[in-house]
């Protein structure tokens, strides 16, 4: 759907700073050349995870194919430095600012300053809260309720023939972020189909590996019987395999992993039977941003929601893909 041309936009874009790049790639979806001469603020959320880390070169490679000036800043999980990052990006007036909000309140005065300084906002990866949504143009991201929800259909499955209570303990991402947020709602509700199925302690991680194994080391003293660790991200549960390796069990036997993202490590901990099941979270947002930056900052009509296509894979799909992995 996003994969249209931009030959317009060379037109369109009176604010362009220098000569569009003309559309010889338009409608390949490559990006080349439509956002030439267009200038990015990008704040980012940090460098927590392997998925962070693969989502900011997705952006820094995507804007050097279409010629977009990006200006990019790492607020290292902290709302008050991103939004100051916003707030210099008002100042110098980019043409349009992107942002992965670290948490998903506390918006709205930041970004109504953007909108009274006529610059559009895009959101990617995660979301806000804030009602008025006229704040920003469009959000391009996952649907994180749906990829809680296939970790948890998964176990309801996986668990199918098991009788007796089944004790899960979840690690949480950042506090107060979106996809802790649905993640945690949408395993919740897939699981309610299974009443052996109870999360006995859920405790933040925040998206770290060190988080995850530190949290993990917690729940194997507090807890004795654990028989699912349920991970927001792969870096949280590839901590808490340390953990549980430390503690002198087999993750993956003794006590099953199911996480979010797919990244390489945790693909790899998947394929080698130490993660039991892994959802897709894409972070390779980068073209698809620069795409519709270039339609924003033309003036043009874009969607509200820009869903990213997702799967998830077992031990034996993850040996398949491995090698090509890109990330
Ligand atoms: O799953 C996690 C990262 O916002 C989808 O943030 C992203 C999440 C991702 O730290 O690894």
């Amino acid at each position: 759907m996003l994969k249209k041309t931009f030959v317009t936009v060379a037109a369109a874009t009176t604010l362009a700073l220098t000569a569009c790049g003309g559309g010889t790639d338009a409608g390949t979806g490559a990006g080349g050349g439509s956002g030439d001469g267009i200038t990015m603020g990008f704040a980012q959320v940090g460098a927590e995870s392997g998925w962070r880390s693969a989502n900011t070169k997705s952006v820094q490679d995507a804007a050097e194919k279409a010629g977009v000036d990006l200006k990019f800043s790492d607020a290292q999980q902290k709302q008050e430095n991103q939004i100051k990052a916003l707030r210099s990006y008002i100042q110098q007036q980019v043409d349009v600012i992107a942002f992965s909000p670290v948490v998903e309140s506390g918006w709205d005065t930041v970004l109504k300053e953007a909108k009274d300084a006529g610059i559009p906002v895009i959101l990617t990866d995660r979301a806000v809260d804030s009602s008025d949504t006229s704040l920003y143009k469009t959000f391009l991201g996952s649907d994180f309720v749906e990829e809680g929800k296939k970790a948890g259909d998964w176990l309801v499955e996986d668990s199918a023939s098991t009788d007796g209570p089944i004790n899960i303990v979840e690690l949480q991402g950042t506090t107060g972020a979106a996809p802790a947020i649905d993640r945690k709602e949408g395993f919740e509700a897939a699981i309610a189909a299974d009443p052996d199925l109870a999360i006995v302690e859920s405790q933040t991680g925040d998206f770290t590996r060190s988080g995850g194994k530190q949290v993990m080391e917690a729940f194997l003293k507090n807890t004795p019987d654990i028989d699912v660790v349920y991970a927001h991200n792969d870096d949280m549960g590839l901590g808490a395999i340390e953990a549980i390796e430390a503690a002198g069990k087999v993750p993956g036997k003794d006590i099953k992993i199911i996480t979010v993202d797919a990244v390489k490590d945790g693909m790899t901990a998947l394929a080698d039977g130490k993660i039991n099941y892994i959802v897709e979270c894409n972070p390779l947002l980068g073209e698809q941003l620069m795409d519709l930056a270039a339609k924003v900052v033309a003036g043009e009509e874009v969607p509200e929601r820009v869903v990213t296509e997702e799967s998830a894979f077992t031990p034996e799909q993850a040996k398949e893909v491995l090698a090509s992995r890109e990330y």
